[in-house]
C-alpha cells in the first residue's frame, strides 16, 4: 500500500527574486529549487517503509536523533532548518524587533547593535558548515551556532531566527565573504515579526 503521508517541500513565503539585490533569483532557485528539494526527496527514499512513514518532521527529528539515525536526522534537520530559514528573512526588512522580544534582546545584548555584533561574531566563527541561531532559553535569549544539520529543536531552547552558513547559501552571490553575507542577513533581510512571533510563543 502507498503510504498516504510523505514529507512535503513547503512553498517559499514570497517570490524567488523577492530578495534581490541581497540574495539573487539565481541563489535561491538552487538554494530553494534544488537543495531544500533534494533533502526532502532524499528523505521521502529514506523513510519509505519504515517505521518514520507517516510521521511528521518534528516527530521523525526527535526520533531519528535518539536513535543516532543520521541519514534520517540530517535530512529531515536541513528540511526543517531550511523552512525556518526561508521564514527568517523578508523582502520588506530590515525593520527593529519590537515587544516583549525588543526588551530581551537589550537585556542580553545591550542594544540592537550589540546582538548584531553577538551573531556576526557566531556566524563568521562556525567552522565550515552549519548554522547560528537566535534562540530563547529559560533565562533569555542566546546565540548558538549548530555544526552542519544540527538544529536546536533537539534542544531545551526556542528558536527564534536562524542563518544558514553553509556556502551554498552565499557563494553564488558572495563567492567565499561570509561576512559580507552576515551582513546583508542583519541589516537587510532579518524578519523580525517572525521572531517576536516565535518569542511569543514559546513555551518555556
Ligand atoms: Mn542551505
Amino acid at each position: 500500500m502507498e503510504q498516504d503521508v510523505t514529507i512535503e517541500l513547503p512553498d517559499l513565503p514570497y517570490a524567488m527574486d523577492a530578495l534581490e539585490p541581497h540574495l539573487s533569483q539565481r541563489t535561491l532557485e538552487f538554494h530553494y529549487g534544488k537543495h531544500h528539494r533534494g533533502y526532502v526527496d532524499k528523505l521521502n527514499a529514506a523513510i519509505e517503509d519504515t517505521d518514520y512513514a507517516g510521521k511528521n518532521l518534528e516527530e521523525i527529528i526527535r526520533g531519528a536523533n535518539r536513535a543516532s539515525d543520521m541519514a534520517v536526522f540530517n535530512n529531515a534537520a536541513q528540511i526543517w532548518n531550511h523552512t525556518f530559514l526561508w521564514n527568517s528573512m523578508t523582502p520588506d526588512g530590515p525593520g527593529e524587533p519590537g515587544g516583549a522580544l525588543a526588551d530581551a534582546i537589550n537585556d542580553r545584548f545591550g542594544d540592537l547593535e550589540g546582538f548584531r555584533a553577538k551573531f556576526k561574531e557566531a556566524a563568521r566563527g562556525q567552522f565550515g558548515s552549519g548554522w547560528t541561531w537566535l534562540v530563547a532559553t529559560s533565562d533569555g535569549l542566546d546565540v548558538v551556532s549548530t555544526g552542519n544539520a544540527g538544529t536546536p529543536l533537539t534542544d531545551e531552547v526556542t528558536p527564534l531566527l536562524t542563518l544558514d552558513v553553509w556556502e551554498h547559501a552565499y557563494y553564488l552571490d558572495y563567492q567565499n565573504q561570509r561576512a559580507a553575507y552576515i551582513d546583508t542577513f542583519l541589516n537587510d533581510l532579518i524578519h523580525w515579526n517572525f521572531a517576536e512571533r516565535n518569542f511569543d510563543a514559546r513555551s518555556g
